[in-house]
């Protein structure tokens, strides 16, 4: 059994504290020593009061995830809380530190909860397509209020100490949280009071009860925020049955019901995936897990453009200071002053305070010289992609940067050996592309050198964790991982329009798959000129899905930057307006193509595109560029705007049946006569065995595929 929980009587108060590092999940181990402890108590009479406690840095980080979808031994969670909040003896929960889903939900079952100030506490289910199934739904709406609850439970946010107390989640806040839960709960226990139980408290439910308004702010919430998702629509009907039912128990078995079906749920196996996928990338199979990590304690950024200054946010955000340089007095200024704005930004919007803006705008500092990154830990190139540009930069950097620092490049395409070869440092050297805008979006895709050191790696890996990034290794490959997936997706929609669909159907039809942005209203925001003149310049003749781009763009339609491109803007508006006037573009380069238009259903939309993902992911996989399938989910979920919901498209294939998969490319293959579909060999081998897209084979290296001249993905538009 994994996990337990230690019992001593301390000053005629038993101590349980929950053993199962690092974060105490309620395994199987902890759950029956939750119950046998509080047995025990129960059963000495000299005991008075029970404390609960965790040990480390969590009180409990909630249900053991790794068992959803198996068998669970033991004794149930269920059976743990009835016996926690019916114990014949007053129990306060010692929050000392995480405590999250069924972590919050046993402290709920408490009669009492005091947290250490630095504690925080959350019902983050929804994050794997769960809902809070401990009882939470119905005893912290009772505590917060719904519209509260709703709130924490859509969201999955953690709520620090101060501001659970505020809500009334917790009763006090502690410097000393076990020690002063011990004398609390003998005081308690001592006095003539009734101990309170959550399940009593009625009265904001009974408030609630007759006015919509909540659960329709709730229902507005989820479709916003949570498109496409299944249990936020579960967990409203939860807290809606908690609102009308007086029964306490007969809500409780309403929540257990809508739990079971979020538990059998497809959405709920893929997020769960996510969440292990996440973790799973920060290790890297070939670096041993106790290689030395370097200590970061300054960062440096050549460049004060977009990416500049949002890689710079990063570091700050992370309390790290960071140094920008760029070679011009007037980007700089203007760089440094979106930073500030972005800041001003938050404050205007309540999440960050003045004094808290001023700290951490305080980290950042700029200036014109290389010299004044000298003494930085690491330093991170973010300019324009241009290989012999970022040749001179790192020829300075080496010369200027102390021995033993790390210099990494944001390059989304160009070779990382490349760059590295003229340094005298190359195994300190490393690709880190951020995504834009980097200070939001989550995706850092790792690029792996030929000479790049574990040290090196391992460091990258953990500083992508203090900047709570999803870090993905890939090798140094053309187009990595994403883009190169991106250009075999991007192509066969413009494949698409080419063969009879519109921009806006293909759009809508992947929208509605869960995709946030289609592809042609992501090439208008990108623009279409980038690829049109490196086109241009190489002096070759376009590839066929780049022949409509490349017409649109001899009539100055750029995309957003222009006003127009495959759907018209208004002035200082990113809304995408149908663009009629394009629709005679399109008919006469497919008649001069050979293509006959024809009606497209939104299904062949969907499954060309997504097929195109699921054939380029697994040569990326069989060639070892990515570590493992879930890797690449990683990258797509997080940097390409691919539903959650669906697991990443390695997990979306897996879940189809790999047959399926190879039976739906043979057939677009036929269709389209285009090698795109030839199922990829690893497909094809899986699932003879009735495999599944897992690890790599072998860690490989194949440059030819692409060709490294594909600098950015946005010269393929
Ligand atoms: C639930 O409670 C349902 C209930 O309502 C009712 C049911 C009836 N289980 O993230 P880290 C592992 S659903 C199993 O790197 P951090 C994690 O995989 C649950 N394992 O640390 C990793 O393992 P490894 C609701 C878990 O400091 C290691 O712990 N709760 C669990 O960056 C360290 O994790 C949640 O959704 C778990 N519950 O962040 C909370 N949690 O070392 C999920 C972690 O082998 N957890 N592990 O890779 C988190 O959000 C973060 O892990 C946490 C710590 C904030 C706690």
């Amino acid at each position: 059994m994994k996990g337990t929980v230690l019992y001593e009587v301390k000053d005629n108060v038993a101590l349980l504290t929950v053993d199962n590092p690092p974060v105490n999940p309620l395994s199987d181990g902890v759950r029956t020593g939750l119950y046998e402890s509080l047995t025990k108590a129960e059963e000495d009479d000299s005991v008075l009061g029970v404390v609960l406690t965790g040990n480390g840095r969590a009180f409990i980080a909630g249900a053991d995830i790794s068992e959803f979808g198996g068998n669970v031994e033991g004794v149930s969670l269920n059976e743990v809380f009835q016996k926690l909040e019916h114990c014949s003896k007053p129990v306060v929960a010692a929050i000392n530190g995480i405590a999250l889903g069924g972590g919050l939900e046993t402290a709920l079952c408490c009669n009492y909860r005091i947290a250490d100030k630095s504690a925080f506490v959350g019902l983050p289910e929804v994050n794997l397509g769960l809902l809070p199934g401990g009882g939470g739904t119905q005893r912290l709406p009772r505590l917060a209020g719904p519209s509260k609850a709703l709130k924490m439970m859509l969201t999955g946010a953690h709520v620090p100490a101060k501001k659970a107390l505020d809500m009334g989640i917790v009763d006090g806040i502690s410097e000393d949280v076990v020690n002063e839960s011990i004398e609390f709960i003998k005081n308690k226990a001592d006095s003539n009071e009734e101990h309170p139980k959550v399940r009593d408290l009625n009265s904001k439910m009974i408030e609630a009860r007759g006015d919509d308004k909540v659960l329709l702010e709730a229902q507005a919430m989820a479709s916003k925020g949570r498109k496409g998702q299944f249990a936020p629509g579960q967990i409203i009907k939860c807290v809606e049955a908690a609102i009308n039912i007086d029964d306490f128990d007969e809500g409780l078995k309403k929540e257990g019901e809508y739990f079971l079906e979020c538990l059998m749920h497809p959405q709920r196996e893929a997020m769960i995936h996510i969440f292990f996928g996440e973790r799973a990338a920060s290790k890297i199979s070939d670096v041993p897990k106790e290689t030395n990590v370097m200590d970061i304690k300054k960062a440096g950024i050549i460049g004060s453009g977009t990416m500049g200054g949002g890689i710079a946010m990063c570091f700050a955000n992370a309390g790290i200071p960071v140094h920008i340089i760029d070679q011009d007095e007037e980007n700089l200024k203007r760089g440094v002053s979106v930073i500030e704005k972005n800041y001003d930004f938050m404050v205007n919007k309540g999440r960050l305070s003045p004094e808290q803006k001023d700290a951490v705008f305080g980290l950042v500092s700029s200036s014109l010289d290389y010299k004044d990154v000298s003494d930085c830990d690491i330093v991170i190139e973010a300019v324009y992609e241009n290989l012999e540009l970022k040749h001179e930069i790192f020829k300075s950097l080496d010369a200027h940067v102390k021995e033993g620092a790390i210099l990494a490049s944001n390059t989304s395409g160009l070779d990382i050996d490349s760059i590295a070869s003229v340094t005298n440092r190359p195994e300190l050297v490393v690709g880190t592309h951020f995504f834009s805008p980097a200070n939001i979006m989550r995706l850092l895709e790792v690029v792996r050198g030929e000479q790049t050191s574990d040290e090196t790696l391992a460091t990258i890996m953990a500083i992508g964790k203090r900047l709570k990034k999803a870090a993905v290794v890939s090798l140094n490959a053309p187009g990595f991982i994403g883009n190169r997936m991106l250009f075999g997706y991007t192509a066969q929609a413009n494949m698409l329009l080419l063969e009879g669909a519109l921009p806006h159907q293909i759009d809508q039809a992947l929208e509605s798959f869960g995709l946030n942005m289609g592809p042609f209203r992501m090439m208008d925001l990108v623009g279409l000129d980038l690829g049109w003149r490196a086109r241009k310049l190489s002096g070759k003749e376009s590839p066929l899905h780049a022949k409509i781009g490349d017409e649109l763009c001899e009539q100055d339609r750029y995309g957003q930057k222009s006003g127009a491109g495959y759907y018209n803007y208004s002035e200082g508006s990113r809304a995408p307006n149908p663009a009629p006037e394009n629709e005679a573009v399109y008919e006469k380069i497919s008649s001069e193509n050979g293509f006959t238009r024809r009606d497209i259903s939104d299904e062949e939309i969907v499954e060309r595109c997504i097929l195109a993902l699921i054939n380029e992911g697994a040569d990326i996989l069989s060639e070892g560029v990515a570590q493992r399938a879930a890797d690449i989910d990683v990258v797509y979920i997080n940097g390409y705007g691919f539903p959650i919901w669906r697991g990443g498209p390695m997990h979306h294939a897996n879940a189809m049946g790999l047959d399926k998969v190879i039976e739906k490319l043979e057939k677009y293959r036929e269709i389209t006569g285009n090698d795109v579909y030839k199922p990829s060999e690893m497909l094809v081998n899986l699932a003879k065995d009735g495999g599944k897209l897992g690890e790599a084979p072998q860690k490989g290296d194949r440059k030819e595929k692409l060709g490294f001249e594909m600098s950015s993905v946005a010269n393929n538009f």
